[in-house]
């Protein structure tokens, strides 16, 4: 088994970019895809899986990667509730097996998925990218929720993670994470690992977990995935080979002080899912997403490639984040999921793996 290149869709009438469009790409065997109107704790239904699954076999790809199946809060939180919304999951689980479905990304952050503060950041050269101003970020997530939210509403698209219904009521999932300690926020975590992994085995169907973004605590939430001793923790507390990583580059790189072509090496048998997304850093803190190319940003992108192919790694990759570019602009692309930047990112990616492998076969 080789690795395999992926590319994120959101679906039909979802999404401004088709299947014939990423199936111009070169190289692309996996679409990455998701059902973007369950809310957590829904079951995805048989029928609905197969109706996007058939989409995408039609189009020539396979549907191995499923980003993302969303915890539950009540699972992180921890309420007696969570028993209900774990078997829910399972039960998706189950669902999506006969479909081929082999990893389903996901992540255990609170309340917020990424957090950025301006989506459309000038660049200089004409095209835009994600944007995290430190200074923007207070204690008080308002704002910052109130930017995204007011984006989301404009625009007619909601984002994964930022669902309205839970975003309406903020103050209220707050006030219920107010006693979830970072011990009590992996105590969780390890509930629902130890109570999901047995059917991930029945269903041969690896569990790979996203980094937190940015890698620090936010809004005086704990934030578990952070460094390469948090990784470490993790899968000790619960070591089991369905347990895996979605190793984001640029989640982890937002603080420059991970060494992220480090972590590949060390934990490549367990990263079932790679993110490849490229950070140029700031003095006072901020950060900008950049292009894949390595030289553009400060992540390593070519060390980290390199440690991947050095490590014989046969799951899924795929760009993470691109730049805008040409004519993508608010209300023709998802921030951060444009076809142009992550197609050339895709393509400077091969590059690289091509190269290595050209190399390893005429030593
Ligand atoms: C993604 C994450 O767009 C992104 O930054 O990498 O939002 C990712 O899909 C989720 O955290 C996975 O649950
Ligand atoms: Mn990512």
């Amino acid at each position: 088994m080789a690795m395999q290149m992926g590319f994120r869709w959101y679906g039909e009438g979802n999404d401004n970019i088709s299947l014939g469009d990423i199936r111009q790409i070169p190289g692309v065997s996996t679409i990455v895809w998701a059902l973007h109107d369950k809310m957590p704790g829904e079951v995805w239904q048989p029928d609905e899986i197969g109706k996007v699954v058939g989409q995408i076999r039609e189009a020539g790809f396979n549907a191995d990667v499923v980003e993302s199946v969303n915890v539950h809060d009540d699972i992180k939180i921890g309420l007696p509730s969570r028993d209900g919304y774990i078997e829910a999951y399972r039960q998706t689980i189950r669902n999506l097996a006969p479909f081929g479905v082999k990893v389903i990304c996901y992540n255990f952050m609170p309340v917020f998925d990424w957090t950025r503060t301006n989506l459309f950041h000038p660049l200089g050269d004409g095209s835009t990218a994600l944007y995290y101003e430190a200074g923007m970020i207070q204690d008080d997530p308002k704002a910052m929720a109130d930017y995204v939210m007011g984006f989301t509403e404009k625009y007619h698209m909601t984002f994964p993670g930022w669902e309205p219904e839970r975003m309406a009521r903020l103050d209220e999932l707050f006030e219920k994470y107010k006693d979830v300690t970072r011990e009590k926020l992996w105590e969780n975590f390890r509930y629902f690992l130890e109570a999901i992994l047995p059917t991930c085995h029945e269903c041969d169907i690896k569990m790979a977990v996203h980094m937190d973004d940015p890698p620090w605590d936010i809004f005086g939430l704990p934030r578990l995935f952070q460094d390469e001793e948090s990784i470490d923790y993790f899968l000790r507390l619960v070591d089991d080979p369905y347990n895996c990583l979605t190793l984001c580059s640029g989640s982890l790189n937002a603080n420059p002080d991970n060494d992220v072509a480090a972590i590949v090496r060390k934990h490549c048998d367990r990263i079932a899912f790679a993110h490849i997304r490229n950070v140029k850093h700031f003095p006072n803190g901020d950060f900008s997403e950049t292009s894949h190319r390595d030289c553009d940003g400060d992540t390593g992108i070519l060390d980290i490639l390199r440690a991947y192919h050095d490590c014989g790694f046969n799951g899924y990759i795929r760009p993470d984040h691109g730049r805008h570019l040409w004519d993508e602009k608010p209300g023709n692309v998802r921030p951060g999921y444009g076809l142009y930047d992550r197609a050339l990112g895709i393509m400077y990616m091969l590059g690289a793996w091509d190269l290595m492998e050209k190399e390893d076969r005429e030593r």
